[in-house]
């Protein structure tokens, strides 16, 4: 489907700047060899954010994480398409050298939400793709599973100071499932589902009744539907596919048992973090960085190796669910 792809990158080219087309050959967009080989043949493809490398986690975890995650994907029957933006170019499928780079740049690069996504194009920079950017590039090149760790959520008092990651309501109108392991608790999460609903995501928990907690298994709120099974969550791209309802869908993948007993330790250190983010007025895009960097200080490193478990975790899962949906499309 790589032409199918790129056709529609130079349609869109077309679309964007009709008076002044991008020169012959010149992409908007690269794609890597082996995605672009693998989308043309029907195989299962599974796109990968960059911001969990830039401001998720520290060097050099970052880079083993990327690289652990990439292999988990492969093992798995899929091949792993994680997405940045360096030095201007959107670029769709990383080299080793390129994962390196951006897990060394760390916060020296732009987080890169849709909003950002233009600009950092435009000036020639580096972005870290958050989920929202990655879902939009994924939906473009025709890839239609996206795993990540967590996303974000309606803010808490978001409800006041209006801050709603644009996560949300991407995955209100771009179709891609999403692989996550539910939202942080430093989110409200009430107010995420609804806003979720609010947006027409489909959100189902997988192999469990309620919606996830990121660093525990239980948030406290029933999932709105439940899925089993790589096949089934296939069977639900699909449908939602065959429908053309155009949303994406949130499949919440719950931390494994293993680590569910660090879950009540970040507990605390997220209420405290959230304490110390207020007094010192970090808000808007600084907030998520800010919050996850200090709960990992105040738990001692506790919450990274939870949460690099969980990633990989999901990142199985992911891949499984590529592989089902590209037998269940033969
Ligand atoms: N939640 C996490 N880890 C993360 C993020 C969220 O547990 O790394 C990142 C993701 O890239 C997500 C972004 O898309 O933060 C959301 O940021 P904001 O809250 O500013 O929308
Ligand atoms: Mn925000």
């Amino acid at each position: 489907m790589a032409s199918w792809a790129l056709s529609r990158i130079t349609n869109l080219q077309k679309h964007l700047n009709p008076a002044n087309p991008t020169p012959k050959g010149e992409r908007i967009v690269k794609i890597s060899q082996e995605v672009s080989e693998a989308l043309s043949l029907g195989k299962p493809v599974v796109a990968l954010e960059s911001t969990i490398i830039s401001h998720g986690m520290p060097y050099p975890q970052n880079f083993e994480t990327a690289k652990e995650v990439e292999e988990i994907v492969r093992q798995n029957g899929a091949i792993p398409a994680t997405i940045a933006i360096l030095d201007g170019v959107p670029c769709i499928g990383l080299s080793l050298e390129e994962l390196e780079r951006l897990a060394i740049l760390g916060r020296k690069v732009r987080k890169t939400a849709r909003r950002d996504i233009a600009h950092v194009v435009a000036t020639g920079g580096n972005g870290a793709t958050t989920v929202s950017a990655t879902m939009f590039f994924a939906s473009m090149v025709g890839i239609p599973i996206f795993v990540t760790g967590g996303t974000g959520g309606v803010h808490r008092h978001g409800e006041s100071t209006m801050d709603i990651s644009s996560d949300l309501v991407e995955l209100g109108r771009t179709p891609v499932a999403v692989v996550s392991a539910g939202v942080k608790s430093i989110l409200d999460i009430p107010r995420t589902l609804e806003y979720l609903e609010t947006q027409g995501v489909c959100v189902a928990a997988y192999q469990t009744s309620q919606f996830p907690a990121f660093f525990t298994e239980k948030s406290g709120y029933k999932a709105p539907c439940r899925v089993d099974s790589p096949e089934e969550c296939a069977r639900l791209i699909e449908a939602s596919n065959n429908l053309t309802l155009r949303t994406g869908i949130l499949i919440a993948v719950p931390i494994p048992s293993k680590h569910f007993a660090s879950g009540n330790i970040i507990e605390s250190a997220i209420q405290k973090a959230l304490k110390e983010a207020r007094e010192q007025n970090i808000t808007g895009s600084d907030e998520t960085p800010f919050l996850l960097a200090r709960v990992n200080e105040l738990t001692g490193g506790t919450s990274l190796s939870a949460n690099i478990a969980l990633v990989k975790n999901n990142a199985r899962v992911g891949a499984q669910i590529a592989v089902s949906l590209s037998q269940l499309r033969q």
